[in-house]
C-alpha cells in the first residue's frame, strides 16, 4: 500500500469511528435512566474526569439540586416572611417518581437546613413525610432574602447518604448581615462554648467544644440526634455541607466531632447541644488553615490551638 494510499485509510478509519462514536452518542443520550453511581462519579462535576478519591466527592455536599439519582424537588420557591408557613418538598428519582423509603440517621429520616445565603437565619429542622413521598415541615422565615435548603438523608436503596441543596426565596427589603468575625468563643441562652482546634483542608482534625453555664463545665448534657451534641459546617461563599462525624464522648462539657474540610475558606459552624430539655445553638466562624480573609470579615485567625497528630489520625474513628 503506498503511503498515500494509508494515510486515506487512516482518515476513512478515524471518519468511521467518529461516526460510531456520534452514534453511540445518539442512542445513549440524552439520559433517561438511572445510570450506575459509578457512571455519576465519574463525570458528575462535569470536567469529564473521576475525582481524585471517592472520599474528595462525598466532602461536600447541598451544592446542587440532584446528585445521581436522587433530586430535590420544591413545593414553592418561595415563602413568606414573618408568618408561619410550610415547607414542602419530594425526592424524586431518576424516573421522576417520588422515594418514600428512608434510612434513619441521627434518628430522624430526614434533616433539613434552612440558611440565608449570607449564613445568617440559619434553621435545623425535621420534616415529616406523607404516603406520597411529600415531606412537610413547618417553618418561619424571619428575614426577607434568597435561601438555601438542604435536605439531608439516606435513601432505604441507596449505600450512603445525600445532601441536595435548592434555593428558596423570601420577598422583602433584603438587609445583608455580614459574616461575624473568627472567633473561639460562642454565648447562647447563658452559655458559654468555647472551641478548640484547627480546620486543616484535607485532613480529618478534631473540633472539641466545651460547654459551660456560668463558668462551670455541663456535665449533664442529654443525647440530641443520638449524640451529645449535632455539628453542621457551613463554607462561607457557596454554602457547601460538610460532613461531620459526631466521636463518642461523655455528657459534656466536651463534645467532640471529626471535621474535614474541603478547602482553605471560611467556614460556619453550627453546634447545638440538648441541656435541661432545651436544645440550644452556639454558631462560630472558622477559617481554614491557608484561607484569606473572607470578604466580609475582619479577622482571618483560625481558632483555638491545632489538633495533636494522633486526633487527625483517629478522626474518623467515631464516625459513622
Ligand atoms: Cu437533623
Amino acid at each position: 500500500m503506498s503511503p498515500v494510499a494509508r494515510i486515506g485509510g487512516f482518515v476513512l478509519a478515524l471518519a468511521v469511528v467518529f461516526a460510531a462514536a456520534i452514534g453511540v452518542g445518539r442512542i445513549v443520550g440524552p439520559r433517561t435512566e438511572p445510570a450506575a453511581p459509578a457512571a455519576h462519579a465519574m463525570d458528575e462535576d462535569g470536567t469529564g474526569q473521576a475525582p481524585a478519591t471517592p472520599e474528595a466527592k462525598q466532602e461536600v455536599g447541598g451544592l446542587g439540586m440532584a446528585e445521581g439519582d436522587y433530586r430535590l424537588e420544591l413545593a414553592s420557591t418561595d415563602l413568606p416572611v414573618g408568618v408561619p408557613a410550610t415547607l414542602g418538598f419530594r425526592i424524586v428519582d431518576g424516573r421522576g417518581i417520588p422515594v418514600s423509603a428512608f434510612t434513619e440517621v441521627h434518628e430522624e429520616p430526614m434533616h433539613v437546613f434552612v440558611v440565608r445565603r449570607d449564613l445568617s437565619n440559619y434553621q435545623h429542622v425535621h420534616a415529616t413525610m406523607a404516603g406520597d413521598g411529600t415531606w412537610t415541615v413547618p417553618i418561619t422565615i424571619a428575614e426577607p432574602g434568597s435561601y438555601r435548603v438542604i435536605a439531608d438523608f439516606q435513601p432505604a436503596m441507596a449505600a450512603e447518604g445525600v445532601t441536595l441543596g435548592a434555593d428558596l426565596s423570601a420577598a422583602g427589603l433584603y438587609q445583608p448581615h455580614p459574616l461575624p468575625p473568627s472567633s473561639a468563643t460562642a454565648t447562647v441562652d447563658g452559655y458559654t462554648v468555647t472551641l478548640n482546634g484547627a480546620l486543616i483542608p484535607g485532613h480529618p482534625t478534631a473540633l472539641k467544644f466545651t460547654v459551660r453555664q456560668n463558668g462551670v463545665g455541663v456535665t449533664d448534657l442529654q443525647p440530641y440526634l443520638g449524640a451529645f451534641g449535632h455539628l453542621v459546617v457551613l463554607r462561607a461563599g457557596d454554602l457547601a455541607h460538610l460532613h461531620v462525624h459526631p466521636n463518642p464522648s461523655a455528657p459534656g462539657p466536651d463534645i467532640t466531632f471529626a471535621v474535614e474540610t474541603p478547602s482553605a475558606a471560611t467556614y460556619r459552624l453550627f453546634l447545638e447541644f440538648q441541656h435541661a430539655g432545651a436544645v440550644h445553638r452556639a454558631e462560630f466562624t472558622a477559617a481554614a488553615a491557608g484561607a484569606l480573609p473572607y470578604p466580609s470579615t475582619s479577622d482571618s485567625a483560625t481558632t483555638g490551638a491545632p489538633v495533636p497528630t494522633e486526633s487527625a489520625e483517629h478522626g474518623h474513628g467515631g464516625g459513622n
